[in-house]
C-alpha cells in the first residue's frame, strides 16, 4: 500500500499550511496601518465578548466584527458609529473618506459612505440613547487615509464631560475608543486616523 501511505502523508503534510494560509488571509483582508490618535487615546482592536449584541451602544458586545447588528443600524465593510447616553448634547461624527470627502447624512460619497443615524433629530431613539452612524452602502472600500473625528458641537444644558463611545468597523474587525468631551478648544474634539 505505499500509494495510499504517500497520499495520507502528502495530504497531513499540506494540512497545516492550507489551514494557515486560510486564517490569516480571510482576517487580514481589510489591514489598516498607520493608525494615529493626535490626543493620545488608545483604540482598542481587541474585542472581548459582552454577551448578545446590544443596540445603539456603538460596542460590538458579541465581537462578531459588526457594529450594533439587528438594530436597524446599516452596516457595512466599513462602519463608524458613536454613542452617548446625554441626549440633550449635540456630538458629531465626522468621517472623511480617501477622497477627502465628508460623509453627509443621506447623501453618498462618490466612494460610497453615508451617514444614516445623525442625533439630535427624529429618530425617536436620539431622545433617549443618541447615535450617529456612518456605513459603506457596498462594493469594496476606497483605499487610502481615512479621518474621524468626534467634535461636541452643543451641550444644551447637559453636565460636562460628555462621555462617547467611538465604534469602527474595517472588514470583519471592530476597534473601539472611549472619549470624554468638554466644551471649547482642545476637549471638545477627537479623532484618529488610518490607512486602508
Ligand atoms: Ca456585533
Ligand atoms: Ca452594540
Amino acid at each position: 500500500m505505499p500509494s495510499v501511505r504517500c497520499a495520507a502523508f502528502v495530504l497531513f503534510a499540506l494540512l497545516p499550511s492550507c489551514l494557515e494560509v486560510q486564517g490569516p488571509a480571510r482576517r487580514d483582508k481589510y489591514p489598516i496601518r498607520d493608525v494615529v490618535t493626535p490626543t493620545g487615546e488608545a483604540l482598542e482592536s481587541a474585542c472581548t465578548p459582552s454577551g448578545p449584541e446590544m443596540c445603539f451602544d456603538a460596542i460590538d458586545n458579541n465581537c462578531n466584527g459588526i457594529l450594533d447588528e439587528g438594530c436597524g443600524v446599516h452596516t457595512g465593510i466599513l462602519q463608524f458609529t458613536i454613542a452617548w447616553d446625554a441626549p440633550e448634547a449635540d456630538v458629531d461624527l465626522v468621517v472623511t473618506d480617501a477622497s477627502g470627502d465628508v460623509v453627509q447624512p443621506g447623501e453618498p460619497t462618490s466612494s460610497g459612505l453615508v451617514k444614516d443615524y445623525d442625533c439630535p433629530g427624529d429618530r425617536p431613539q436620539c431622545a433617549s440613547q443618541p447615535i450617529e452612524n456612518v456605513y459603506l452602502m457596498g462594493g469594496e472600500p476606497e483605499r487610502g487615509r481615512y479621518k474621524v473625528v468626534v467634535k461636541l458641537d452643543k451641550l444644551g444644558g447637559a453636565q460636562p464631560p460628555i462621555q462617547v463611545r467611538l465604534g469602527a468597523r474595517v472588514g470583519q474587525r471592530s476597534y473601539a475608543m472611549r472619549l470624554s468631551l468638554s466644551p471649547g478648544g482642545d476637549a471638545a474634539e477627537r479623532a484618529f486616523e488610518f490607512t486602508l
